[in-house]
């Protein structure tokens, strides 16, 4: 696919996808949607990408929101459509089998908001904003806002975000855990790459495996998600990693982990 919206960039372990649109503060349209979503199932199947770092071209936006121009006009199944494509590009990025870092360096709204929280990390710059504002549209949230949102910051504090479409500072984000950390704008993306590289040198196997862990076990009773995580914990020692990593520690050197 020729990617028009999107950069997607991989220098060894680590691949950027940067939304690039700055002249509508990186909006996301059809077309940027089926990018995104293109750029994640090439990743699905890419055993040598360890973590993705998601970021908005640009200096002031991460992503404003789904595409205001674009979704005026549509009629009612349309609608579906387009709020079809989001999810799917949405659960592309929660469920890809590498970590995926959100580095917000500016506006996060709606839709942008919602690509946000489908990330497994989410470091803000300082001047980041952060904010369901759809009310203001007429509409809800259609990209898994209501549902991903209450998950990660608690119902209360959702709600008062989705209903009064208010935005937010990095600092209240940071407050309230809905972003990770806070760091000035010229040291966003080397903080997002250093912590990429720490979590590319970790055993691939454990890394993919614990994602996987968290998420699933995460829509499962707490019974459930234990019992599930012995039985993936189990799935470890079928790996070369885990031999490597035990070994290593044994013999007190660094594990050289191969992903397999
Ligand atoms: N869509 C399209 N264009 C946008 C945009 C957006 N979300 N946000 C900004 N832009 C464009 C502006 O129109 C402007 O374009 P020009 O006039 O230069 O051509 C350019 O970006 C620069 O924006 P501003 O001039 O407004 O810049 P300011 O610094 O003054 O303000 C702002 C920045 C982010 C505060 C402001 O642009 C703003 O309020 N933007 C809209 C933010 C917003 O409401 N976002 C949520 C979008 S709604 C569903 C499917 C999906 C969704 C819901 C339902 N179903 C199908 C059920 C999702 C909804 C959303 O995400």
């Amino acid at each position: 696919m020729d990617l028009q919206n999107i950069r997607f960039e991989k220098e060894g372990a680590v691949a950027t996808i940067t939304i690039d649109r700055p002249k509508a503060l990186n909006a996301l349209n059809y077309d940027t949607l089926q990018e995104l979503l293109y750029c994640f199932r090439q990743l699905a199947r890419d055993r040598e990408t360890g973590v993705v770092i998601i970021t908005g071209g640009g200096e002031k936006s991460f992503v404003a929101g789904a595409d205001i121009s674009h979704m005026v006009n549509l009629e009612g199944l349309e609608g579906t459509e387009f709020a079809r494509l989001g999810h799917e590009a949405m659960a592309a990025v929660e469920s890809a089998p590498q970590p995926v870092i959100a580095a917000v360096n500016g506006f996060a709204l709606g839709g942008g908001c919602e690509l946000a929280i489908s990330c497994d990390i989410r470091v803000a710059s300082e001047n980041a904003k952060f904010g369901q504002p759809e009310v203001n549209l007429g509409v809800i949230p259609g990209f898994g806002g209501t549902q991903r949102l209450p998950r990660l910051v608690g119902k209360g504090l959702a709600c008062e975000l989705l209903f009064t479409g208010d935005m937010i500072d990095a600092a209240e984000a940071l407050r309230i855990g809905l972003v990770n950390k806070v760091v000035p704008q010229a040291e966003l993306m080397d903080v997002c790459r250093e912590m990429a590289k720490k979590i590319t040198s970790k055993g691939p196997v454990a890394i993919r495996l614990c994602k996987e862990t968290v998420n699933n076990g995460s829509q499962m009773d707490l019974g459930r998600a234990n019992h599930y995580e012995a039985i993936q914990f189990g799935q470890c020692f079928a790996s070369a990693d885990q031999k490597e990593g035990m070994q290593a520690f044994l013999e007190k050197r660094k594990a050289e982990f191969t992903g397999k």
